[in-house]
């Protein structure tokens, strides 16, 4: 059964599909995608809404089944290809909790800060108004911290965030981290340890590959 993912070129999209790519499933073959536009405001149609009530993408359909918010897409097919490839939720009871701390601290820490930056920074000029300054400030603040607290995690020895393997903890950071990396470069120039991990998670080639996907050439939404 081929499932569908409805979405566009969007960071939270990147997010929910890695786990396929790390899985080394055949996309191609496995998954069907519908492209909801953002640019066309398409999230708003009453068909869309009828499937993802809060008119958001992404949305994953598996048969009868159906999923949204793009970490617990991420969790679902990490979970329905587990022991395939990368091992990204952990094995043991310990190895999961400090998975589940760290891709936590991306909810509740990291996103919280840096995801209203992104924000304001894509709607300023859609809307065609200035930048708000104190959007920038207090998020800047906000973000300095929690990078300072991974700059000394890291520190520590440790590959990745939840220990020496790639797992979800680090997949969930990755396209925040990624868009991060190319908006300020210097946050990562004075946290040499913070910015060694962004660049492996962010080249990564099955990060690489869900950059690549075709949603130009994808099923419309009807
Ligand atoms: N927490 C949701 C956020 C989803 C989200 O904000 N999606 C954006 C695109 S990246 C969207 O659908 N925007 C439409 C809107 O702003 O109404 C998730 O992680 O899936």
């Amino acid at each position: 059964m081929v499932m569908i993912l409805y979405g566009d070129k969007a960071l939270n999209v990147y997010r929910a599909i890695q786990p396929l790519f790390e899985a080394q499933v055949d996309v191609e073959e496995e998954l069907k995608l519908v492209t909801v536009s953002l640019k066309a405001g398409q999230f708003r149609l009453p068909s869309y809404k009828a499937k993802q009530p809060f008119g958001l993408i992404p949305f994953l359909e598996d048969g009868d089944f159906t999923v949204f918010e793009s970490r617990a897409i991420a969790r679902y097919l990490a979970e329905k290809y587990e022991g395939q490839n990368t091992p990204l939720l952990g094995k043991t009871l310990k190895e999961r909790a400090t998975i589940n701390q760290w891709a936590e601290s991306e909810a509740q820490n990291f996103h919280p800060a840096i995801a209203p930056m992104v924000r304001e920074l894509f709607l300023a000029p859609f809307e065609k108004r200035p930048v708000n300054e104190e959007v920038m400030e207090t998020g800047m603040n906000k973000l300095d911290k929690v990078l300072d607290v991974y700059e000394v995690h890291l520190a520590k020895g440790t590959k990745y965030m939840a220990g020496d393997n790639f797992s979800m903890a680090d997949l969930f950071h990755t396209v925040y981290m990624n868009w991060m990396k190319s908006r300020w470069p210097q946050l990562l120039e004075k946290r040499p340890h913070l910015s060694a991990w962004i660049h492996d998670i962010t080249t990564r080639p099955a990060f690489l590959r869900c950059l690549q996907l075709d949603w130009e050439n994808a099923s419309p939404i009807e």
